[in-house]
């Protein structure tokens, strides 16, 4: 176990139609790999009959597990049992089936919130499992706990090189812009873009806006992605972000700003603020070599112009 030299390999992303792993595919575009990917339709993760028999055909050499069930506060809080079912059965079909087909190594994407909702900020990897989790996402966070732990235990078992990295709060191109179950940032997008083609006096912001959130550009996190597979192997799970936050307030404030809309924002307290901060610690990560280059101003105009690009064709576009 060591290094991953990528190159003439066979790469699996699972999830590829995602925000991260369709950011995983063009960033695999520029290793010498050759990356594979299956269609929903002709392969569902969560039959584990079906799994075990594309995996079987096509031999991977290394896999990307970035097929989830996701969502924002409000999807994480009301459908709790595909929340845990979906990921539980993703996680364990892809990972049983990587070691029977011999798969040198094998990538998790996890999240940060697994973390207790009261861990000392910013987060170092040694807060798992040290105290109560957040209750709007405890399901969500339960399964991928569970898909960390799997990693280890098949490194202990069967030796297997398959490690696991904890991504803060994402946004970029293909992100959800379904306001019922999307993340904040592509909410605020949509919000921001319709109050200003409205001519709306105010927009909504869910909660007290007080809650702090660290945000990663999708891009930034397929290539620290790229670089963990590539130098990293150990039990220990990576953190992967900035290693700056804000609050949802300034947040949505800057969403105003590079879109134009100069209203006013409105909190809705009936909606949940969810944890009240997740920063991760990042400074593993920065030993090994990496760190985030995109800021989180350009990210946000990135996002938007791929918003305004693809609306007609994403969910929830205004
Ligand atoms: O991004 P978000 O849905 O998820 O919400 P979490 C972050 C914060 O933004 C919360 C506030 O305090 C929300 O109340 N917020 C303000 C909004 N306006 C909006 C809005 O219009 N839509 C949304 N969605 N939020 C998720 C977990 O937690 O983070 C997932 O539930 C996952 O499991 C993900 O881990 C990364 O950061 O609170």
């Amino acid at each position: 176990m060591g290094a991953c030299d990528l190159r003439s390999k066979r790469v699996f992303v699972a999830g590829h139609r995602g925000m991260v792993g369709s950011a995983l595919v063009r960033r695999l575009a520029s290793e010498d790999c050759e990356t594979v990917v299956a269609d929903r339709t002709e392969l569902d993760l969560r039959r584990q009959a079906e799994v075990e028999a594309w995996m079987a055909a096509f031999r991977p050499d290394a896999v990307f597990l970035a097929a989830a069930t996701v969502g924002g506060i409000l999807a994480n809080d009301t459908r709790p049992a595909e929340f845990l079912y979906d990921n539980l059965m993703i996680e364990t079909n892809v990972v049983e089936a990587a070691r029977r087909t011999g798969v040198g190594k094998l990538m998790l994407l996890a999240s940060s919130c697994i973390y207790p909702k009261f861990a000392p900020q910013p987060i170092t990897e040694d807060a798992l499992l040290t105290g109560e989790l957040e209750p709007t996402n405890q399901w969500y966070a339960i399964a991928k706990i569970a898909g960390i732990k799997l990693c280890q235990a098949y490194r202990r078992q069967y030796g297997c090189d398959f490690i696991s990295v904890m991504p803060t709060n994402l946004y970029g191109p293909n992100d959800n812009f379904d306001l019922t179950s999307s993340h904040v940032l592509p909410a605020l997008l949509v919000k921001a873009h319709a109050a200003r083609a409205h001519g709306a006096p105010a927009l909504e912001v869910w909660g007290t806006g007080v809650p702090r959130r660290e945000f990663l550009y999708v891009d930034d996190l397929a290539d620290a992605c790229v670089f963990v597979m590539k130098y990293y192997s150990g039990e220990g799970h990576i953190n992967i972000g900035t290693g700056t936050d804000v609050t949802i307030r300034k947040l949505a404030e800057l969403v105003c700003r590079i879109v134009g809309f100069e209203g006013e924002l409105r909190f809705d307290t009936t909606k949940p603020d969810g944890t009240p901060r997740k920063l991760l610690d990042v400074s593993r990560l920065a030993a090994l070599g990496w760190q985030a280059p995109t800021t989180l101003e350009d990210g946000i105009r990135r996002s938007y112009d791929w918003y305004l690009a693809h609306r007609g064709q994403v969910r929830g576009a205004a």
